[in-house]
């Protein structure tokens, strides 16, 4: 070989060495790039088991791949299923306010091969608001015996998007859902939270954003505490002086505020549309002083208490009769001190027209007449009120609830019991075949505090984390009372401490969720370590619908950076 041919053959080498490196090099970066792929597209995203539903769905099964939502992705509806309609529209909203795209809808007569499916089914083992669903590749089909189940569907798919899909539409995701098979319905009928409109006023607009923020974990019923000592709510059309006098403070001395009753039937309206029943509650014969400092005639000699007493001025006795004596208005957070003047007759006109005038705007079958701590109403006139409460609640239509001390009186199966602290009360009512809402102080009551570091809440019940609002069963609480005798379960959200949406977030989150698990799931399926896991999953889904949640440390929560 000359020096020549040395030099081609060297050169030769190097542009195969070179090759051969970038090639090395090529497959090096191949990794890189599939590990990357890898890791940020989440396997789970095929895998519908490792869906974090929560509510956690009866069974599910995966299948291993996935269905791609996309701008051409269309929403079939049954032909001979016409009330799934608004549902289809629900979606197509929460769909669009996800991804920007507006799916069409689409009715049709024979069953589609693609898109998204809704079918109305008439096996009623599927129960009023149970569901299936069925993802495949090409098409994801929702079957129901009721809209409601439908609705509720509707939810197990919104937490199957990505988490970032409801409040950044503009972002360049796919939109993949694992596919397999759900099948789902509640445990109990009645899943309820309680918002005390009553302590701290909260305008339709922030009552929308709750029922927004309920609706998403499958809760069926808005219990509303419209009234209370410190402020009455909504507008009774023949006692006036109850909103425009009765409803102008709140806890802390702001101002209070009112429905119309235009108003409230807007909240119905919207609820309706969520699938959630409104329970109205007008607390009687305590908890009235709002009522006393409007109407002196209702007022038999409450004392205001005088911390947080706000004296009348002359403003006052030109709204008020001036006639009777009416009490002062009051904005602190004692409890137990006020009570009807039950001997009169214009106490029971005054009852009557409350209840007649609300039930005729309330669609819902419930009436809550509150009735609890009624302490300086002598026991006698306690019992006779509760009965005669019971007959005008049910001369207008509705089924009276009532807080536990109700068992006191003669109740029976037409009522219902909500207990809240004393097991006695429980079984009492339990045994007059009154059936139960389970709202226990100690567990479900989410204005009390995580810690004793929390900012909001009160603690007098108990310090309830995460993982104590989650650990328990309302059919095995009390002794004697088991899953038959409940009809659900509730989570009040007392309003003494919180007076804004970002405060209601932070009691409300993330205890929430656990509450709607225990109403809906079966309790055979519910495990803290299993569920902590899930719920971790939550917090990206939080953190971009801006919701202002705890960050308890006894969660593993999932970082969405
Ligand atoms: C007890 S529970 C109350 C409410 C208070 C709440 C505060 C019940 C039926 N009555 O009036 O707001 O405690 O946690």
């Amino acid at each position: 070989m000359n020096r020549q041919d040395t030099r081609t053959v060297e050169s030769v080498r190097q542009i195969f060495t070179t090759f051969n490196f970038e090639f090395y090099m090529m497959k090096i970066s191949l990794f890189v790039v599939s590990a990357f792929i890898l890791v940020n597209c989440k396997p789970s995203v095929s895998d519908l088991v490792s869906a974090p539903l929560i509510p956690k769905p009866i069974s599910i099964v995966s299948d291993g791949d996935f269905f791609m939502l996309e701008e051409s992705t269309e929403i079939f509806i049954d032909s001979g299923s016409p009330s799934l309609n608004a549902i289809a529209q629900n979606l197509q909203k929460k769909i669009k306010a996800a991804t920007g795209f507006t799916l069409k809808i689409k009715i049709i007569s024979t069953k589609s091969e693609t898109g998204i499916y809704f079918t109305q089914s008439t096996d009623a083992s599927l129960s009023e608001e149970g569901y299936q669903i069925s993802i495949s590749e090409d098409l994801i089909a929702i079957r129901c015996y009721k809209p409601a189940g439908a609705f509720r569907a509707v939810q197990t798919i919104r937490q199957l998007l990505p988490p970032s899909s409801e409040s950044n539409p503009k972002q360049s995701l796919s939109w993949k859902m694992p596919t397999g098979k759900i099948i789902d319905a509640p445990s109990y009928s009645y899943r309820g939270v309680m918002l005390d409109v009553a302590r701290h006023f909260f305008s339709v607009a922030e009552v929308k954003q709750f029922i927004d923020l309920i609706v998403a974990y499958k809760i069926n019923v808005l219990h509303l505490h419209l009234s209370d000592d410190q402020g009455w709510r909504i507008e009774i059309k023949s006692w006036p002086n109850l909103t425009l006098h009765g409803g102008k403070t709140e806890v802390g001395g702001g101002k209070g505020g009112f429905y119309t009753q235009e108003q409230y039937k807007e909240i119905i309206r919207y609820a309706q549309e969520n699938f959630i029943t409104v329970v109205p509650e007008i607390d009687m014969p305590g908890h009235i002083n709002s009522a006393l400092a409007s109407y002196g005639e209702l007022n038999s000699g409450t004392i205001v208490p005088t911390e947080g007493r706000v004296a009348n001025d002359a403003n006052t006795n030109k709204i008020l009769d001036g006639k009777t004596k009416p009490t002062e208005l009051y904005t602190g957070i004692r409890v137990g001190w006020s009570t009807l003047h039950l001997e009169k007759k214009s106490t029971f006109r005054f009852v009557e027209d409350v209840i007649r005038e609300i039930s005729a705007i309330t669609p819902g079958p419930y009436f809550h007449i509150g009735g609890d701590e009624a302490q300086v109403t002598k026991k006698n006139d306690y019992v006779k009120f509760i009965n005669r409460f019971r007959e005008i609640v049910k001369a207008n239509g509705k089924k009276m609830i009532g807080w536990e001390e109700i068992a006191q009186a003669d109740i029976n199966e037409e009522v219902i019991t909500q207990h809240w602290n004393a097991a006695k009360y429980a079984i009492a009512a339990n045994e007059k075949g009154s059936k139960l809402i389970m709202s226990p102080a100690k567990k479900a009551y989410l204005d009390m505090s995580y810690n004793s570091t929390s900012k909001f809440g009160l603690h007098w019940a108990a310090y309830i984390e995460v993982d104590s609002a989650y650990q328990w069963n309302p059919a095995t609480l009390i002794d004697g009372i088991s899953k038959e005798n409940i009809l659900g379960i509730e989570a009040p959200l007392w309003s003494e401490t919180i007076s804004n949406m970002d405060e209601v977030e932070y009691l409300l989150f993330p205890r929430l969720l656990g509450y709607a698990e225990i109403g809906w799931s079966k309790q055979e399926n519910r495990n803290w370590n299993e569920y902590k896991i899930r719920l971790g999953k939550h917090a990206p889904q939080f953190e971009s619908q801006r919701i202002n949640f705890y960050k308890s440390n006894r969660v593993p929560w999932v970082s969405s950076k």
